[in-house]
């Protein structure tokens, strides 16, 4: 399932199958213990995996636990299953640079390619969500007759020399 969906949201139904009869055969579930992650998710009755607060997945991918089925049987019979949940990255987090200002000098009649400064900006989505681009802004800045950026590695260099 995605991070950024809404509590409240059943994520899945687990389902056991007792050959008894009657209330020995009558099938109800509970939620057991959590194995990996917090108490993001409970299980009702009828066992429907129910989402109980928006997961981030940034702060956690996995979730695991176990879920208990029990028949209504006078003595009841029980059963125990694993359920993992993985949650999928949604694009909830600007890239960030790794410093506010970046400061550089520069020689005149410095080559053209040489290289003025390294920028870098770190993005915790995972994928393309978190696959950083670096680009002169605003794109016909009176800077970009002079320099440039390398769009992936953010190596900004001189364009034609001064
Ligand atoms: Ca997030
Ligand atoms: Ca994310
Ligand atoms: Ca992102």
């Amino acid at each position: 399932m995605e991070e950024g969906a809404a509590a409240g949201m059943a994520v899945g139904l687990v389902q056991a199958i007792d050959a008894d009869i009657g209330d020995n055969g009558e099938v109800s579930y509970l939620m057991g213990t959590i194995i990996q992650g917090d108490s993001h998710f409970t299980v009702n009755g009828s066992g429907s995996v129910i989402l109980l607060l928006p997961p981030d997945r940034e702060s956690v991918d996995i979730y695991s636990f176990t879920v208990r089925a029990f028949d209504n049987g006078p003595v009841p019979q029980v059963s125990i299953t694993n359920v993992t949940v993985r949650i999928t990255d949604m694009n909830d987090n600007d890239p960030q640079f790794t410093q506010l200002k970046y400061t550089a000098n520069l020689v005149e009649n410095a080559a053209a390619d040489s290289e003025i400064i390294l920028v870098s900006a770190l993005d915790d989505d995972t994928g393309n969500n978190g696959n950083i681009l670096y680009t002169i802004i605003p794109p016909n800045s009176p800077a970009t007759q002079y320099v440039k950026v390398s769009s992936t590695t953010g190596k900004v260099t001189v364009k034609s020399r001064y």
